[in-house]
Parts: structure tokens; sequence; C-alpha cells
């Protein structure tokens, strides 16, 4: 699965880095520990110490569940209860002991279980099996060129498939180097300065990317030498491919993934890389576009994508139910809407479920937050929606109605944070007297969105003034 011992430089956080050799011994010694288990949580902190148990888990064929270090304890309770580990691992010191051999294990092996929302309840555990990551890593070298002799350089957790799936992991089987830095323009542009030859971001930071380039000539340069620049987890604006384009002559490639199915789609190296698109299905995948009669809609026309191929999950651990419905005859249905161009270039569109937020590149189930908001005493009824924002691409928006006095929206932001994760709270608090409903008592979430619902009365005004946590001077609600 992974390259093998050299003095080649595999991992690097900050002042820590280990070699391929080093990198064997560390993970072997704490392989020898995990074997026999099913599955080992990680608290997947930035740094080496999760490389290490991450690599070592896939040594000894068992399961990782990596865990967001700044996860609430709602969530840690659901994914700690939901997916039963027999051990959970936390800042586990690296030791370089003289490991026995491993034998590999099987492709349909549990390689990793990432927690995934879903648009109501607590998130989903997908069961992604080695093969899946062996593949989809294969395909992706291919579409970019991508060899034991590039250095990656990305800011991006590791308790996503994108950071450490693909990221990690897909070096450490090329026989690469990866570097990790908090995220900053300048943290990635050092390291494009010093060496890197690639660099991984989420649609936010190449935004923050286009901002900082354009004002800053020298930091243009360094991202001008990248071999490489990879975007994925949500829609990159074309006007912020652009940006960059102008800035630094590099075309930004982007790709398509899910946490269930890995990458699907992506501009080759030597593709075009045309704004707006996410290229074509990579090596191994079948990729459909269909109707709600899962019948191809052909060019032009709008559709689900449906996927097929060696990159997709096993299963939702303990949701057979779940696993059951994202399937229509062998194929996993995205939810993502996408149409193809002649050429057989796709571009996403949009989402079939308004309840699935998008922001930062993390996904967000509307559910999950309305849950943890009405764990709060203060709220008596609440709707969250996503709404577009330049930086995140999504904001999320709690719009609520008080049981009494109401909140300051910072509270009720900080619950979600405390209840779920900090990216999952609230940026903006809306107060409102009621919720739009239809007949059924179901929230109309579209008409809170819409300018004119306050208009024609269809809703209260606020009961306070509209509030925003992070950005007042965006706010277009002015209830009259
Ligand atoms: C803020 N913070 C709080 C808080 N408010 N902490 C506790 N309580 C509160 N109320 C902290 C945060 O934890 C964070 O800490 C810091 O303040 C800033 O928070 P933020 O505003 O949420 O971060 P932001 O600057 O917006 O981050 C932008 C970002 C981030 C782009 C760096 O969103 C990010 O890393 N996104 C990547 C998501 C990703 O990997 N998705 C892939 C999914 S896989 P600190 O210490 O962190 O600064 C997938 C499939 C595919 O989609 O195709 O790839
Ligand atoms: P996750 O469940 O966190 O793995 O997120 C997967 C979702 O991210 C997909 O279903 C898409 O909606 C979205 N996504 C990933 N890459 C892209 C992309 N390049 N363009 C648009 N959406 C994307």
């Amino acid at each position: 699965m992974f390259a093998e011992p050299s003095d080649r430089e595999a991992l690097r956080f900050g002042e820590n880095s280990l070699t391929y050799a080093e990198l064997h011994r560390a993970a072997g010694t704490l392989a020898e520990r995990l074997r026999g288990h099913t599955r080992v949580a990680v608290w997947a902190t930035s740094t080496l110490e999760t490389c290490v148990a991450v690599v070592a888990g896939l040594l000894a064929g068992v399961a990782i569940v990596p865990l967001n270090p700044k996860i609430g304890e709602r969530e840690l309770e659901h994914i700690l209860g939901d997916s039963k580990p027999d051990l959970i691992l936390r800042d586990e010191p690296v030791r370089l002991g003289t490991p026995g051999a491993f034998e590999e294990p099987g492709p349909e092996t549990p390689a990793l279980v990432i927690y995934t929302s879903g648009t109501t309840g607590p998130p989903k555990g997908v069961v992604l099996p080695r093969r899946a990551l062996t593949s989809n890593i294969d395909a992706l070298a291919k579409a970019w060129q991508w060899t034991g002799d590039d250095v990656l350089v990305h800011g991006l957790p590791l308790f996503h498939v994108h950071g450490l799936g693909i990221g990690i992991l897909g070096a450490l089987r090329l026989g690469g180097s990866v570097r990790h830095v908090k995220f900053s323009p300048e943290a990635i542009g050092q390291e494009l300065a010093t060496g890197a030859t690639m660099m991984f971001g989420v649609p936010t930071m190449y935004h923050r990317i286009a901002e900082a380039v354009e004002q800053n000539r020298e930091l243009a340069d360094q991202f001008r030498n990248a071999r490489l620049l990879v975007s994925g987890s949500a829609a990159l604006p074309a006007s912020d491919h652009e940006r960059i384009a102008r800035a630094t002559g590099q075309g930004i490639v982007e790709r398509y993934g899910m946490s269930e199915t890995l990458m699907n789609v992506s501009m080759r190296f030597d593709g075009d890389r045309r704004p707006g698109a996410v290229g074509l299905p990579v090596d191994g995948v079948d990729v459909q576009v269909v109707d709600e009669l899962g019948n191809d809609v052909g060019v032009g026309t709008i559709g689900e994508i449906e996927v097929r191929g060696p990159n997709l999950f096993l299963e939702y651990l303990n949701r057979p139910d779940a696993t059951e419905k994202a399937f229509r005859e062998g194929w996993f249905k995205t939810g993502d809407m996408a149409v193809r161009d002649p050429d057989g270039y796709i571009r996403i569109v949009g989402r079939r479920a308004t309840d699935l937020i998008k922001s930062g590149g993390y996904k967000i189930g509307a559910g999950e937050i309305e849950n943890a908001l009405l764990e709060h005493p203060a709220v008596a009824e609440v709707a969250v929606t996503g709404e577009p924002d330049h930086d995140l691409g999504e904001r999320i928006v709690a719009w609520v109605v008080p049981s009494g006095e109401a909140p300051e929206p910072d509270e009720l932001s900080d619950h979600v944070a405390r209840l779920l994760s900090p990216h999952k709270r609230p940026r903006v608090v809306r107060y409102l007297d009621s919720l739009p409903r239809n007949e059924m008592g179901k929230v109309l979430k579209r008409e809170l969105s819409q300018e004119d619902c306050h208009r024609d009365g269809r809703w209260a005004r606020p009961a306070i003034p509209v509030t925003s946590v992070d950005q007042p001077a965006e706010l277009p609600l002015q209830a009259t």
C-alpha cells in the first residue's frame, strides 16, 4: 500500500519530520499494538503522530476512525457510540522500534471510517476499503502526473478524505513527500518557494489565495512556480480560478469527490483547465448523469451524477437502510446535479438536497444543527439554511423563533460549536416571530431566503433587529 522504506522525507509538520524508513519503523511499532483490533479511533490533530497512527492501522489491517480534534461533546458521543472503537489514540508518541513483518490485508478490508453529514440526524460512518484508496490514488497519479518526486503542501484537516485519504495517504503511496502547514496563503507560498511542487486546497483557501496574490507580487511568483494546484470539496468559483490564473499564470486543476466515492472526476494535468468545470471521470470510475428514472440525460441537460467503480465505499457503518437507499442498480447516487459538455467535461451545478450545506469545504447537515439549537432553552423553533458566501462558499444561517428573550447570537453559535464542531456553528442568527410552514407544518425554507416573502407578509418581521455573528454588512434581510 505504501512506498518502501528509504531516506526520502515522507512527512513534515513544522519542525518535525520523518523519512520513509522512520515512518515504517514508527508505524510498524504501533501496528504491533493494534493487531487483532477491528476499529481504532485517532484524535486527528494536524501532527505526525496522527499520520503514524493511520499508517499503523493500515499496516495492521485495522480500520481507523479519525476524530476532529475540535469535535463537540454530542458529536463525539455519537461517533464513539456508533463506531465502538477498541482503542482511542491521542497524541500517541512516535517510537522507532524494530517491528516484524505484516501481511498485506485483503483489498476489501476496511481502512478508514469517515463520518459525513446527511440532511437529517447525526453523521454516518463511511466505511472505505483499502482498494478504494489504492485504486483512487493510482488513478489520480495518472491524471495529475503525480509521482514520488512531488512534494505536496496542504493545510487541510486530517479527518476527511481530502486531507487524509488523498493528501497524506496519496503521497505516502506514491513515495513523495507531504508538508502540512496551518493554512494561510503565505504559509503555502513559503513551501512552494522551498521545494514543494503541488498544493491541495478547498475553494475557500483559493479564494484567500486569490485575494493575497493580487496584493503581493512576491507571493504570486511563489505560486507561479508550482507544478500543480488542485482544488476540490466544493465548487471553485470561475472568478477565483481566473483571478489566480491572471496573477500567477496557474490554471487550477479541479476535481470532484465525496467521502463515499473518493475522487470521481478530475481535470488532467495536460488537459483543458476550464473554469467552472470539474473535468472527466478518472481511470476506472464510471460516471453517468441521469434523470429521475435513471436514464442518461445526454449532453447539456441537468441530471444527477451516479458513480460506479473500485473507488466506492463498502457501507455506512450500522446503517444498512441508508446504504441501500444510496444505490440504484449498483450505481451510487451522489445527490449532486451536473451537466455534461459535448466533449464529456462535467460541470457541477448544484445539489439535490437543500438541507446539505458546504461551508469552507465541510459538508454540514441542516438537521443536525437544528437539533443542536433546539437543545438550547432559549430556542423554541429553528430552521437552518445555507446562503452564498464569497469566502466560505456557503455560510450557515440559523432562523430562530426564541422562546422568550432572544439570546446573543454568539451564545447560540458557541452552543453549536460546543455540541457539534466549530465549523458547524451558524455564522448568522436571525430572529423571527414564526417560521413559514405548509399545511403539514413543514418549514418552507425556500421562503426564508426569498427576499419578497416578508414583503408579502407570509412570515412575520423579525422580533428584534436582524443580527449577524460574522458579517453584519452583508445581510440582505431588512424587514419592513
Ligand atoms: C471559531 N473557532 C471556534 C469558534 N469560533 N472554536 C470554538 N467555538 C467557536 N465558537 C475557531 C475554529 O475552530 C478555528 O480554529 C478558528 O476559530 C477559525 O474558525 P473558522 O472560522 O471555522 O475557520 P475558517 O477560517 O473559516 O477556516 C477556513 C478553512 C476551513 C478553509 C481553513 O474551513 C477548512 O479547513 N476547510 C477544509 C474542510 C475540508 O477539508 N473538507 C474536505 C471534506 S472531504 P483554528 O485553530 O482551526 O484556526 C470532501 C470530499 C472531497 O469534501 O471532494 O474532497
Ligand atoms: P463530503 O460529503 O464532505 O465528502 O462532500 C462531498 C460533496 O462535496 C460532494 O457531494 C459535492 O457536493 C461537493 N464537492 C466536492 N468536490 C466538488 C467540486 N469540485 N465541485 C463542486 N462540488 C464538489
